[in-house]
């Protein structure tokens, strides 16, 4: 992993300056936590580790391509090939024999891998790449604690300023951020605590109701809730979401907290929209009556053409509900992806189902928690037929309300941690795929994972959430 990011830097490089005079790349310019049920709060203080702040980003040509032609082909049958699959602005490198660059046509727009597909699968065609996205120096965001987020990046650095990770276990987030960094057009819901909306790190990617006008007094849009402008708190049957206990913006901020601003960390999509969708309480408890709540909030917002396409679950517990099986369903009926958290408890959910995780419902994806040496950590639900895949959960560094904690960011471990990642993969996928049906969305996340001998056996895929690969990166 370490040798093909270099490789591609190096090549960057190349494209780069081969590339810079003829235009082929635009430069774009502490008290103490409450515990919630599904989180194992740690409450050392963090020692934050410094990177290097890097320069300006390459900015993507958007949707673009690399093609390489085979030897045989016939520029005929290429230039019929181009028209047919209608290929904006193809162009060849005058030095750089049978390769191309071009842009998939606008049509083709929501489902850019899937028209890489059918690009590859020509005759003529030797290969395609995505038109990777390069910085100078490095890939690496400018968040000064980047470091401290081995599930992004873990290149045996020390976790919490002690123990070192094993190289290459990760989410293979960096990888996948040559890609896309994400988009402000993808909405996530955090079902959870609430959501920081004033958080340094998660302010700028809040989702907002553009129908509401915030702290009036009125329900402008009328949807019976006043001022509901970063989202609802079923608790207090009010507008405003803000997080008492910590848990939901810890999600939110692995989610999206804005990256490559200077601050704080980078979510697994440096730009976002999070909806904060609060039913859980200052204490972690919540009902079925609220969680349904919210998540009939969030089918009426993509009812009203909010593009919410993923819901991030991190709770549990109860027992079989019919009705939150019906709404998960409901979601699903509404192009949702649900992730759910398997849950802490260390068991076997295709013994003892877990639930929201273990609904048998089609968009359910559920997680179970890494530790950094690419173990399932143990206070992780497993379950070989229920349990889908394993995203980073062991101390998992994040953001957090400074007045609940008195700091802005803490490490929190749980399969409640595990499950925005795979949240955020998600939506990583779709703001390079924003036409991808949720059936397809799920099984592009679970066909990517990394093969981990420790998971085989125990989880439905036996590996590791890998993003990059998700995006189609290869040599993750
Ligand atoms: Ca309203
Ligand atoms: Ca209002
Ligand atoms: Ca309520
Ligand atoms: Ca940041």
């Amino acid at each position: 992993m370490r040798s093909s990011t270099l490789k591609h830097l190096t090549l960057g490089c190349a494209v780069i300056a081969a590339a810079g005079g003829i235009g082929f790349m635009r430069r774009l310019p502490a008290p103490k936590p409450r515990a919630s049920k599904f989180c194992q709060v740690r409450v050392e203080p963090s020692k934050r580790l410094a990177v290097a702040p890097t320069t300006v980003a390459e900015r993507p040509e958007s949707y673009g391509f690399i093609v390489k032609y085979k030897r045989t082909a016939k520029p005929s049958v290429i230039a019929q090939m181009l028209e047919q699959m209608s290929v904006r602005r193809p162009r060849r490198y005058p030095n750089l024999p049978l390769l191309a660059f071009g842009m998939c046509p606008e049509s083709d727009a929501g489902a850019t891998d899937a028209f890489l597909e059918r690009l590859r699968k020509h005759p003529s065609v030797e290969y395609v790449e995505p038109n990777y996205v390069y910085k100078i120096g490095d890939t690496r965001p400018n968040d000064p604690d980047f470091a401290e987020q081995w599930g992004h990046f873990n290149d045996g650095q020390p976790i919490k300023g002690g123990q070192r990770g094993t190289p290459g276990v990760d989410a293979a987030v960096l990888a996948a951020w040559d890609v896309t960094t994400g988009s402000r057009d993808v909405v996530v819901a955090v079902i959870d605590t609430g959501v920081d909306y004033a958080h340094e790190d998660l302010a700028d990617n809040m989702w907002v109701n553009e129908g509401e006008i915030p702290d009036n007094g009125i329900d402008d849009d009328g949807n019976g809730i006043v001022d509901d402008y970063y989202g609802y708190n079923a608790v207090g049957n009010s507008g405003n979401p803000m997080d008492d206990n910590g848990h939901g913006t810890h999600c939110a901020g692995v989610i999206g907290a804005k990256g490559d601003n200077s601050a704080g960390i980078a979510g697994v999509n440096w730009d976002a929209r999070i909806m904060a969708l609060k039913f859980l309480d200052a204490n972690g408890r919540g009902t079925l009556n609220d969680a349904l709540e919210c998540i009939d909030y969030a089918i009426a917002m993509k009812q009203r053409g909010v593009n919410v396409r993923v819901l991030s679950n991190s709770w549990g517990g109860g027992g079989y509900s019919r009705a939150l099986e019906d709404a998960i369903r409901a979601a699903n009926a509404n192009d949702m992806l649900f992730v759910a958290a398997a849950g802490n408890s260390g068991t076997d959910n295709d013994r003892l189902p877990h639930y929201p995780a273990s609904y048998a419902v089609a968009n359910v994806l559920s997680v179970a928690a890494l530790s950094p040496d690419d173990k399932l950590a143990p206070f992780s639900c497993y379950g070989k037929k229920t349990v889908h895949l394993a995203a980073p959960g062991v101390d998992v560094y994040s953001a957090v309300p400074v007045s609940v904690f008195g700091q802005g960011y803490k490490h929190f471990s749980g399969t409640s941690m595990a499950t925005p990642y795979v949240a955020g993969a998600a939506a990583l996928v779709l703001a390079r795929n924003p036409a991808l049906p949720v059936k397809q969305l799920k099984g592009r996340l679970l066909r990517s994972v990394a093969p981990v001998a420790a998971l085989d056996g125990r989880l439905a895929t036996g590996g590791r959430l890998n993003i990059a690969r998700a995006l189609g990166v290869r040599g993750e």
